[in-house]
């Protein structure tokens, strides 16, 4: 990145986690590729957060426990559409953990989300009620950030929203796409850009 970064500017990093990347449960192609752009880009920051998508056994965003129903179908929750996935990112589990070759150590605060049974957390931000939230803006808020630069897992759904999120909370925001992998169902990466840009994300 050719950019220079300040004080002020905050690198997200998204759901670097095993189960987005390769043999994962909820594999990204070509997740992997992600790392070594990310480590490259944590040591221009000198602010850097990480989320991780953390799940109950059992959660609601999970196929498995609904009847009838398979990975990537789109049911109605309380809260509005949700679509279903395999069972990923379990609480304790190797697939939750963070890519091994991630650099860690530059990470200053880990939101994790998801972690309540019948809501899915796509955003770094708002859960997907969009009302409920991480705590997130205030934490970047009281550290003075007023720009957040966002990469990782996937580019179509949680990157996605935590960008267009991060907009909506009044940060200057930037998404780093060569260092973003997306799932791509259906044309959703081509959407996903569309909607960013319309929501005032620059995509760099
Ligand atoms: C994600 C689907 C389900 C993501 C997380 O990190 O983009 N996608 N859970
Ligand atoms: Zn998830």
């Amino acid at each position: 990145m050719t950019t220079k970064t300040s004080e002020t500017d905050c690198l997200l990093i998204i759901d670097v986690q095993n189960d987005f990347c390769k043999g994962g449960a909820l594999e990204v192609p070509d997740g992997d590729a992600v790392v070594a752009s990310i480590n490259e880009l944590s040591k221009q920051f000198a602010n850097v957060v990480a989320t991780q998508d953390w799940h109950p056994a059992g959660h609601s965003s999970f196929a498995s426990v609904h009847d009838g129903h398979s990975p990537l179908e789109q049911i109605d929750m309380p809260y509005g559409p949700q679509t279903l996935w395999p069972d990923h990112c379990v609480q304790g589990t190797m697939g939750a953990e963070f890519h091994p070759k991630l650099e860690t150590n530059c990470i200053q605060n880990v939101i994790r989300k998801g972690f309540r049974q019948p809501i899915d957390s796509y955003s770094a931000f708002f859960e997907n009620d969009h009302t409920t939230t991480t705590g997130l803006t205030g934490y970047l808020r009281e550290r003075g950030i007023t720009r957040v630069f966002c990469v990782g897992l996937a580019l179509d759904f949680c990157v996605r929203f935590s960008a267009e999120d991060a907009r909506r909370e009044g940060f200057k925001t930037v998404v780093i796409q060569s260092a973003c992998r997306g799932i791509d169902m259906e044309g959703s990466v081509a959407a996903a850009r569309d909607a960013m840009i319309a929501a005032g994300v620059e995509l760099s």
